[in-house]
């Protein structure tokens, strides 16, 4: 099997938006290839703006961003964009079907890769319980999916384009249990193979999660698993109250 790929550096980030005041003031986070680790921290700590550097949506004032030791301002676009699969809160579906909705990113993918993403994503059964399946129309004034449904989908997307990195932004909608549990399952898929970057805002999601990053003020505040956080009785352990 090839090497798993997708490792993310930070050193020394300072960034801000336009002429504003400093948002990250002195980030280092490192990502090794193959893990997932969570971004946690209160709304306005910088937690979209990290992934959004990652993303190369913006550059930092100061500082690099690496991906696989190389700094991302070196990569082309196309480079970047196949290593990366992003994940955002709002996930696009256009007016088409469901399975070119899948597909998105993959025109070439068969069928059978498209429902075996699927499956892996939790995303099978809901979509055959629709009126036409795989052929249901959705998107703009199509069928309505529901905000987790809609998240496995962008899952699902993400298997099927295999990219060494997922960059991951949790909707923070509230679902049942049941809806919980299968996008965990659908996360855990898609990490398995890979490296993650999430900006969590499920407790599941940090709890599995090999480091958590906790930010505040644009720093990182603390870092560490679950259990050590919640031992040291810090930032983390007030943000889920455990
Ligand atoms: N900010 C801007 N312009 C933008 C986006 C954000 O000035 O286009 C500011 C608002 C905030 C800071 O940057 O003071 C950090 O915002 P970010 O969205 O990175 O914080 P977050 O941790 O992701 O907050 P939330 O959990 O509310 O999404």
């Amino acid at each position: 099997a090839p090497p798993v790929r997708g490792s993310v550096e930070l050193r020394g980030v300072r960034f801000g938006y336009a002429d504003g005041p400093d948002v990250l003031r002195g980030l280092d986070l490192v990502v090794p290839a193959g893990q997932t680790h969570a971004v946690v921290g209160s709304t306005g700590a910088g937690k979209s703006s990290l992934l959004r550097l990652v993303l190369r949506f913006s550059d930092p004032r100061e500082g690099q961003v690496l991906l696989d030791g190389t700094d991302v301002r070196e990569l082309g676009w196309d480079a970047l964009r196949g290593a990366i699969g992003y994940v955002s809160q709002d996930v696009f579906l256009f007016h088409g079907t469901v399975r070119d909705n899948l597909a998105y990113g993959r025109v070439d993918a068969t069928d059978e890769q498209v429902q075996e993403a699927a499956r892996q994503a939790e995303a099978h059964a809901f979509i055959t319980a629709l009126p036409q399946g795989y052929d249901t129309v959705v998107g703009e004034r199509g069928q309505t999916l529901s905000g987790g449904q809609r998240q496995r989908i962008a899952l699902a997307r993400a298997i099927l384009r295999d990219p060494a990195l997922l960059v991951l932004d949790e909707a923070t909608s509230a679902v049942d249990t049941e809806t919980e549990a299968a996008i965990q399952r659908s996360l855990a898929a898609v990490t398995a193979s890979r490296t993650a970057l999430v900006v969590a805002h499920r407790l599941s999601t940090v709890r599995d999660a090999d480091r958590i990053w906790v930010l505040a003020d644009g720093r990182v505040a603390e870092a560490g698993s679950h259990d050590e956080l919640v031992e040291a009785g810090g930032i983390y352990a007030g943000l889920w109250a455990v």
